[in-house]
């Protein structure tokens, strides 16, 4: 079997995650990492494979398959993402939601420029959830759609925070309300401001003479972030932030409480996530689908793509006889 030589371009929580899914992968194979940090400084799981500078990225065309972004959606991808899919097969995880049609735009001229397929907002949400939001909406057109998340750690607005200026590390937890979750379970179809179905907590380590006030000040007016949340910012020492909080669980659901046939019969479909690692989770969705990328670049398809134009049964490593005779 020839293997998919995969890379990874930037080695932070996603791209350690990343590097693990591809090992349990058999079909894969990592053949490089690429960071804007110095190489030497760099420790991967497999200390076999090669980390090279994000600067040398250009000669490494013809090694690669499918180039996998991990980094942040705040300001890596955007600058990132457009170069890099003029030279490779990506995958990326970008996750502003309210900013990827001009985000897909931005990577599919210089995709098809170059004949090169881009995937873009790949892992659970946007990527897992959305698919099931899609799912419950044309299946059950009557009804409405919730997704609730958390409790957990969100990487996208831990990230966010700590890229503000006096923080020296940060995490944002986002926290479903109770109350809002069970109305839509029960069958309420309740008309729910974005405010009024989560809250953000975040737990801030300062740089050294940095101002409390002004960083919380910068955190609760992010837009896209923060801004439409009612958001608690707990400033604690470094000590406790490594206690306290470096595991990264999350997940959420989504629910789509509608209606069918002459009576309205109530249905109610529901996906939801408990996740021990967020970014490990993340990581692993975009494994898979970058094994969709390989096979459709084999049938010459090039351009952006988000999860609605690709198949399921690409994801799989089995072939479509074995995925029909195993699991329909
Ligand atoms: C939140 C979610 C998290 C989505 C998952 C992923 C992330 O507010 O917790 O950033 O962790 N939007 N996009």
């Amino acid at each position: 079997m020839t293997q998919i030589r995969i890379a990874i371009a930037g080695y932070g929580n996603l791209g350690r995650g990343t590097e693990a899914a591809i090992k349990k992968s058999p079909d894969m194979r990592l053949v490089g990492v690429f960071s804007r940090r110095d190489p030497a400084s760099v420790s991967l799981i497999d200390s076999t494979v090669p980390v090279y500078s994000m600067d040398d990225i250009e000669q490494y065309q013809n090694d690669i398959d499918v180039l996998i972004l991990c980094g942040g959606s705040k300001s890596d991808l955007p600058e990132q993402g457009p170069y890099l899919a003029s030279l490779f097969n990506i995958v990326d995880s970008f996750d502003t939601h309210a900013k990827i049609p001009e985000y897909f735009s931005a990577l599919d001229t210089p995709a098809q420029k170059a004949g090169k397929l881009a995937l873009l907002s790949v892992g659970w949400d946007p990527g897992l959830f959305s698919l099931n939001r899609l799912f419950g909406e044309a299946i059950l057109p009557q009804g409405e759609t919730y997704t609730f998340w958390g409790k957990g750690l969100s990487q996208g607005h831990s990230d966010a925070v700590r890229r503000i200026e006096g923080v020296k590390s940060g995490v944002q937890y986002t926290l479903p309300s109770e109350s809002a979750m069970a109305r839509v379970r029960n069958g309420e179809l309740p008309q729910l401001e974005t405010r009024e179905k989560h809250t953000r907590e975040c737990f801030i380590v300062l740089a050294d003479g940095a101002d409390a006030d002004t960083v919380r000040n910068t955190i609760v007016t992010m837009p896209d972030y923060f801004a439409d949340y009612d958001t608690t910012v707990n400033f604690i020492d470094q000590q406790t932030f490594e206690a306290e909080h470096s595991s990264m669980p999350h997940g959420g659901f989504v629910i789509r409480s509608g209606e069918s046939g002459a009576d309205n019969t109530s249905q109610v479909l529901e996906f939801s996530l408990k996740l021990g690692s967020n970014p490990e989770f993340t990581a692993s969705v975009l494994v898979a689908y970058a094994r969709a990328v390989h096979k459709l670049t084999q049938n010459g398809e090039t351009g952006a793509r988000t999860v609605f134009d690709i198949a399921p049964g690409l994801l799989s490593p089995k072939t479509p006889a074995q995925l029909r005779k195993e699991m329909l």
